[in-house]
């Protein structure tokens, strides 16, 4: 931190309420955010976590229109998944708000008023794409093609998302209306633009010389977009779903979703706390954070401080801790091809397991690159650290004391250098994940938390409680202080990030309030103190589970390829005189087996009308069992140039065909045809 701040507004990016959210969100943005929230009220600060769903642009209008619903009734259906969703999981908005409020409209139509009376946009008319079969201009997401830096052909007229570029519609090659799949026309449109050309160099300042502390990859796109001199950018849209242009005789135009977005920010904490906002936006001692995924950059650390600028009122961002993206079973999540784990779904699937989520997202988060998740690490992640390291080590330290104290917390008596040795470890670990928490490491931090738990396990292997017990009872009271006291440390350092987990803990152990502060302390459960029954904290998790959200992926990846399946092209004219040299016969299949040293080869026996034939055909992969064919009636081609293969002769080809999975299916007469039958 650059400056000394009295409060810190956390904002998280809007997820578009256009489908609910999945681990690849929550990875990048919610659970980062929320860790450091609770991080920050634990010690005593001041602070707001601020959320919302956005609820305009194409997205939406998109879906709604796939649907045959109203843009209103997707936001409202997946505002309130979302808004359940993350509550389940833990996120502790102080509000989460959607751009559809009054709220919302007022403060974007405002500050839009404001910005068009400072004359701080230019209006423009330029030709833009439209589809004159939808009668619609077409920008962002309503017209795809080719993405003139990288040659990605599936860009969006607003980004390319394989290159991240920020695009406008016009600068896609061979562009293509979403919305009829037509190629649109050029037709004349006005709009208002925002100058960032105007605003280069202030932007060049603040960011490349007084924020040379932010992450690489945020310092290194805003670098990479400002060395590229940055455009005048439009924020108005022919659409007819957003928040209306305030300016007469903007009739059909709306606010552009990019400009109106951020500002749900700030409608969103008017809505908490009403006039009281300009504390949390305007105090100059107030520190503002955006928590957001790499693919919103441009838009938080450009676009909208260059309105904030332009304003000249708020405070611009402290830092924009973005993280990278979250693949999932080594592929790209998408909504679109359903290829997620999504949170609703999570938490039905996973009743009371909320932290073993927000674990695996924080240990494996992308906060340096992109990153990956797969079930089999959950359940490893689960089964031995939750379990094995944390939740072992507290349901040791309760247990015996239960045991040999009948759960009344002893006294410590005299330390010895095995005690301290612990203690130290621990106020040595704390210094150490302050300063990542601090500097958004959270990976780091929770590895230091839970390397917390490993030093209590190794404390309790080293001192061995339940042999002194045998014979020195003071000496047992001061080791299993000590490990309740650490349990005590490991439910104020864990709370960030497992805090059902936490909260279990601080009821088990009757511990009051905590505090960061505390942490590192030995003396937060008083001795005498009665703690509660051990209550397990994590549960093994079983393959059966595990293999069940594999196969949920299997089935998704097999739809997908069914969807994307396409037959090949009809080859060039055959002639009936070409047909008719072909002889394909109907016959009945006596033996069917694996060729021996082939992989592909099938020999069949075949009877055929007039005796028996030996077929090879290179389908055995396709058949696991060849034996199923036995019996079975199948065309053939009966002149087919005989062959030899693996010292064996051919004398004809079986007919298959290939299945949306790549296998080789056989082909026969649909109703009993004698061997030998000619088909034609
Ligand atoms: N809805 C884009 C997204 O969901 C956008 C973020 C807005 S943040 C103001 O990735
Ligand atoms: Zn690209």
């Amino acid at each position: 931190m650059s400056k000394e701040f009295k409060r810190t507004l956390i904002t998280t990016a809007l997820p578009y309420a256009n489908g609910p959210v999945h681990i690849g969100h929550l990875a990048g943005v919610y659970v980062p955010a929320d860790i450091y929230a609770r991080y920050l009220r634990l010690k005593g600060e001041e602070v707001l976590l601020i959320g919302g769903s956005d609820e305009h642009g194409v997205p939406i209008t998109i879906k709604a229109k796939k649907e045959g619903v109203t843009p209103q009734d997707i936001v409202d259906r997946y505002h309130n998944i979302i808004k359940d969703s993350f509550e389940g999981l833990g996120i502790s908005f102080d509000v989460y708000g959607r751009t559809t409020s009054e709220t919302h409209r007022k403060t974007a139509s405002d500050f839009f008023r404001r910005l068009y009376d400072k004359g701080e946009f230019v209006e423009k008319t330029s030709m833009q794409l439209y589809d004159e079969e939808a009668g619609q201009f077409l920008a962002d997401r309503y017209v795809t093609g080719t993405c003139p830096h990288c040659g990605n052909e599936h860009a969006y007229g607003d980004q390319c998302e394989a290159c991240g570029t920020s695009l406008n519609a016009t600068d896609l090659i061979n562009p293509k209306s979403a919305i009829t799949g037509n190629v649109p026309v050029m037709k004349e449109t006005s709009h208002w633009y925002l100058p960032l050309d105007k605003w280069q160099k202030p932007l060049e300042k603040w960011i490349l010389e007084d924020h040379k502390e932010w992450k690489s990859n945020v310092y290194g796109q805003c670098k990479s977009w400002l060395d590229m001199g940055l455009q005048p950018r439009a924020v108005s849209r022919d659409l007819d779903w957003g928040i209306p242009v305030p300016v007469e005789g903007a009739d059909g135009k709306v606010l552009y979703v990019w400009f109106d977005a951020p500002i749900g920010y700030i409608s969103n904490t008017i809505d908490l706390v009403g006039d009281d906002y300009t504390k949390w936006w305007k105090d100059p001692e107030t520190r503002m954070l955006h928590f957001i995924g790499k693919d919103n950059i441009v838009f938080h650390c450009i676009v909208f401080p260059a309105m904030l600028m332009a304003d000249g009122s708020f405070n611009l961002p402290d830092n924009v801790p973005a993280n990278e993206f979250l693949n999932l079973e080594d592929d790209k999540i998408s909504t679109s091809r359903n290829w997620a784990v999504w949170l609703h779904e999570y938490l039905e699937d996973f009743p009371g397991k909320q932290d073993v989520l927000r674990y695996v997202l924080t240990a494996n988060a992308p906060e340096t690159k992109d990153n990956n998740f797969t079930w089999k690490d959950f359940q490893a992640r689960n089964n031995s650290e939750l379990v094995a390291i944390l939740g072992n080590f507290v349901n040791r330290a309760v247990v015996l004391t239960h045991k040999y104290f009948d759960g009344v917390v002893p006294a410590a008596g005299e330390l010895q250098d095995v005690d301290n040795a612990l203690i130290n470890e621990i106020r040595k670990l704390k210094a150490e994940m302050t300063e990542a928490l601090d500097t958004f490491h959270f990976r780091e931090a929770l590895k230091l938390a839970m390397d917390m738990a490993r030093a209590g396990n190794k404390y309790l292997q080293e001192t061995e409680p339940w042999k002194i017990a045998k014979t020195d009872m003071e000496r047992t009271a001061t080791v299993l202080n000590i490990a309740i006291q650490t349990c005590a440390n490991l439910s104020i350092a864990f709370e960030p990030f497992l805090p059902f987990m936490s909260a279990k803990l601080i009821n088990m152990l009757g511990e009051g309030k905590i505090s960061w502060d505390m942490l590192g302390n030995f003396d937060i459960v008083p001795a005498g103190a009665k703690i509660g029954e051990p209550e397990l904290l994590f549960e093994k998790i079983e393959d059966a589970p595990i293999d069940a959200q594999v196969q949920k992926l299997l089935d998704t990846k097999k739809a997908n390829e069914m969807a994307a399946w396409k037959p090949e092209e009809v080859k060039p004219v055959c002639s009936f005189d070409d047909f008719e040299k072909v002889d394909i016969r109907v016959g009945k299949v006596l033996e069917c087996n694996k060729v021996k040293k082939s992989k592909k080869l099938l020999q069949f026996l075949i009877e055929d009308g007039m005796g028996q034939r030996t077929i090879l055909s290179g389908i055995a992969l396709s058949y696991e069992d060849p034996s199923v064919l036995v019996g079975k009636e199948i065309c053939f081609i009966a002149n087919f140039e005989p062959r030899k293969m693996m010292g064996i002769e051919s004398q004809g080809m079986i007919l298959s065909a290939v299945n949306s999975d790549g296998k080789l299916v056989v082909i026969g007469p649909t109703g009993p045809v004698a061997p030998g039958a000619s088909v034609g």
